[in-house]
């Protein structure tokens, strides 16, 4: 068996940011076009009023202070409200491919390889813009990599899942090393008429390089244990796909995006990632005090401070804790790995951090790893 570790990540962070500031004024503005649009029905009672969003609500209900987002124009404009992008022909990169090689650019320099060093490209995310070909493949052929690559997607638990699959094939030696990559177009599937999550998401693109540890050329993090575990919920839930067309639903419909119970996932996913995280630790005869990071999902800060008590036993300290959703807000995936890209070089030798995701699913998976030189 060989030692996987994680040797370089990346992240491409789009250069668009809406503020609560300014994502409120736009959906006020629509909302206020909606009712005097709708005002004869809305009066009749045969259709409900919308009602203003708040930034101070956002802040306080979420932690989220800011977005980044590929499309701004389009998701700001009361007449649109969502992203608006450029076709592509089909022989020029994809979007996703385009914002996940950037990422996986960075992770290679960091660990100091090329392409030529990389078996397998996994490309993990919550949505992949086209059925196939797989964009794995594509970032494959436009970094040069021989080898294999596949998609994935478990939500905002596809990263760790991702880890998991890459590091269980270097173990067993099927393959030496691999992207795993996380382009997220969260802004394109999220529902920005819907004061209830309008705030939740943005975008970005994260990467982390797996490797062979004996084949390491600098500082790395040994991939100690890693853990998935998934229970069926309808709690957070998108009916798109390719049956549309089938089933007559090719309108606009609101189950066509993101949807969820946020209320309820609170309350079910917290105790479920707690346990999951307790019982790693204790399996893996890790304890609250060997920890000196966390990188948790980057969903609701409420929810990131909930866990990291149970986890730590005490309050943890911020830079134990690192959280990035108020720049970043939720990015599904790609959240724990940009809290362990820009939260993870001041670690030093032997130190022990665990990764942390969980989501749609229901879906949570845990990676604990040990800095090594
Ligand atoms: N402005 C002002 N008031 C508001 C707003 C708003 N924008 N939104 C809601 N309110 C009101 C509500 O109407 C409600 O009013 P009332 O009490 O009169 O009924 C009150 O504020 C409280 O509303 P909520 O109960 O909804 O508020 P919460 O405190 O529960 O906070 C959150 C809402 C922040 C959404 C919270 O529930 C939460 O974070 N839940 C967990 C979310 C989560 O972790 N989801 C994970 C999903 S992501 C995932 O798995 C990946 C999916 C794939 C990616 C999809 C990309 C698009």
């Amino acid at each position: 068996m060989h030692q996987p570790a994680i040797t370089g990540s990346g992240v491409f962070t789009p250069e668009n940011i809406i503020t609560n500031d300014e994502l409120v004024v736009a959906f006020n503005a629509y909302v206020d076009r909606y009712n005097t649009e709708n005002a004869v029905q809305i009066e009749a009672g045969e259709v409900e009023a919308k009602a203003h969003s708040s930034s101070d609500f956002i802040t306080s209900a979420s932690g989220i202070e800011q977005r980044h987002v590929i499309d701004k124009d389009g998701i700001l404009d009361p007449g649109t409200m969502h992203p608006l992008f450029t076709p592509r022909p089909d022989d020029a990169p994809s979007l996703m491919a385009e914002m996940g090689v950037k990422a996986c650019q960075q992770a290679l320099d960091m660990a100091g390889k090329t392409a030529a060093d990389v078996d397998t490209v996994l490309c993990a995310a919550s949505n992949h813009e086209r059925a196939y070909p797989a964009i794995a493949i594509e970032i494959q052929e436009l970094l040069g990599i021989q080898g294999f690559g596949f998609d994935m997607n478990v939500a905002c638990s596809s990263a760790t899942f991702g880890i998991q699959a890459a590091a269980d094939m270097i173990k067993s030696g099927s393959i030496n090393s691999a992207l795993v990559v996380n382009p997220e177009i969260c802004s394109a599937h999220l529902e920005w008429r819907d004061r209830d999550c309008h705030f939740i998401f943005g975008d970005v693109a994260t990467a982390v390089l797996l490797e062979r540890a004996d084949q390491a050329a600098g500082p790395y993090f040994a991939i100690k244990s890693t853990r998935c575990a998934t229970a069926f919920s309808n709690n957070i839930r998108n009916n798109n796909g390719f049956l549309r067309r089938s089933h007559a639903q090719m309108e606009d419909r609101r189950d066509m995006q993101f949807m969820q119970n946020g209320r309820k996932v609170f309350k079910e996913v917290l105790p479920m990632v707690s346990k999951h995280i307790a019982d790693h630790m204790v399996d893996e005869n890790v304890q609250a005090s060997d920890l000196k990071r966390l990188w948790l999902h980057q969903a609701n800060k409420t929810m990131n401070d909930f866990i990291g008590k149970k986890v730590l036993g005490r309050t943890p300290e911020p830079h134990e804790q690192p959280n990035i959703l108020q720049d970043y807000a939720n990015t599904s995936s790609a959240g724990s790995i940009i809290a362990f890209a820009k939260y993870s070089n001041d670690m030093e030798d032997g130190d022990t951090g665990l990764i942390c995701s969980f989501g749609a699913g229901y879906s949570v998976g845990s990676v604990i790893l040990q800095r090594v030189g």
